[in-house]
C-alpha cells in the first residue's frame, strides 16, 4: 500500500486507536501448556491467490478439521490480502472501515485457545506487509478442550470461516494433513478460475467511459481496473464504479499527477453501496495527455490503470 497524504492522516488516527486496542488486550498471559509430547501441529492455510495477484481468496482451506485434545493449528498466510483469524464478538461494533480495521490489526489472546474469552484474534495475516499497520505471516493456536468452535476473517466476514472439530485426545482422525492439503489444492484453483470468470463477466459490461473499480463474489476477489486503459477524447467524462463488488473492500481512484482546480484527482476511499459507499466517481477530462492512476490499497498487486486523453475531433 502507498501512502498518500489523505490516508497518512486516517490511518494515523487507525494507528492511535490500535495502540489504545493492544494497550487495552495485548497483555493477557499466555497459558502453561500440557505435557502431551504426542500432540499435531495441523496446517490451515488463510487466503489464496494467483501468481500476479489478481485473483484473491477469501477462504480457510481446509474449511472445516478434526483434530484432537492437546493438538494445535498453525494458520499460515497465503495471500497478499489481510485476512484474520477471529472468535467471538469483536470489541466494538465494526460501523466503517477505519473501526474494522482497528479491531483486526491488534492480536488478542494467547497461544491456547480460550473459547469462553469474549473475542480472541490473530492480527492481520498476510503475505505482503504494509508499513502502516502491524501484520503477521503465521498464527498458531493449540486446543485443549472438546467442542466445535467456528472462527471468521473479521475483514471479510462469517462467509470466511473455519470450524474446528476438537475430538478427545488419543481418537483416530478422519483425515490426514496430505488430505487437507489436496483438498486446499484442488479448492485454491478453482476459486482462481470463478475469479477468472467473474473478471471476464465484468470486463464485457465495461466501456472505455465506464471502469470498473475491481470485483468480487463471496470467495473471489479481483484486484484490478476494468478495464485498465481507456483512450477518450478531451470533454469526455468517465464514471468509475464499485457495483461489481460483493464484499466489503474499500477501493481508491487516485491519479498520480492529474489536478482539477488545483487539487489532485481522488476519489477517497470507495465502497460498494450496500456498504454505505461513495460507490461512483465521476471525472471530466479536459487536459489532453495519458493520466496514470492507481489504487491506494491494491496498487502492489497491479490494481492501476491510465486514461489517455486526445484532442477533441
Ligand atoms: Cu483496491
Amino acid at each position: 500500500m502507498s501512502v498518500h497524504p489523505s490516508t497518512k492522516r486516517s490511518l494515523w488516527a487507525v494507528t492511535a486507536l490500535v495502540g489504545l486496542l493492544i494497550g487495552l488486550f495485548g497483555t493477557t498471559p499466555a497459558q502453561a501448556s500440557d505435557a502431551d509430547t504426542h500432540s499435531v501441529t495441523w496446517k490451515v492455510q488463510v487466503g489464496e491467490q494467483s501468481s500476479d495477484f489478481a485473483i484473491q481468496g477469501m477462504r480457510f482451506l481446509p474449511g472445516e478439521i478434526w483434530i484432537d485434545q492437546g493438538d494445535s493449528i498453525s494458520f499460515l498466510a497465503k495471500s497478499a490480502e489481510p485476512h484474520t483469524v477471529s472468535f467471538g464478538t469483536p470489541p466494538l461494533p465494526p460501523t466503517n472501515f477505519n473501526n474494522v480495521l482497528a479491531d483486526a490489526v491488534p492480536p488478542v489472546g494467547g497461544r491456547v485457545f480460550n473459547p469462553s474469552a469474549p473475542w480472541t484474534n490473530s492480527g492481520i495475516l498476510t503475505t505482503m506487509p504494509s508499513s502502516a499497520f502491524p501484520s503477521v505471516t503465521s498464527y498458531v493456536q493449540k486446543f485443549t478442550l472438546k467442542g466445535s468452535f467456528t472462527f471468521y476473517c473479521l475483514l471479510h466476514g462469517k462467509m470466511m470461516s473455519l470450524t474446528v472439530h476438537v475430538q478427545p485426545a488419543h481418537s483416530k482422525y478422519p483425515h490426514s494433513q496430505a488430505y487437507y492439503n489436496e483438498q486446499a489444492e484442488v479448492q485454491t484453483e478453482r476459486i482462481i478460475d470463478d475469479g477468472m470468470a467473474l473478471w471476464e463477466k465484468t470486463a464485457d459490461m465495461a466501456t472505455p467511459t465506464h471502469v470498473y473499480v475491481g470485483a468480487s463474489d463471496t470467495q473471489a476477489m479481483v484486484m484490478r481496473f476494468i478495464w485498465p486503459k481507456n483512450t477518450v477524447p478531451a470533454g469526455t467524462t468517465v464514471t468509475f464504479d464499485m457495483s461489481a463488488n460483493k464484499v466489503f473492500v474499500p477501493h481508491t481512484v487516485t491519479f498520480t499527477s492529474l489536478q482539477q482546480n488545483g487539487k489532485p484527482v481522488d476519489s477517497g476511499n470507495m465502497f460498494p453501496a450496500f456498504a454505505g459507499g461513495p460507490s461512483m466517481f465521476k471525472v471530466t477530462f479536459d487536459q489532453t495527455g495519458t493520466w496514470k492512476y492507481i489504487c491506494e490499497f491494491h496498487d502492489t498487486m497491479g490494481m492501476v490503470g491510465s486514461v489517455k486523453v486526445t484532442p477533441k475531433s
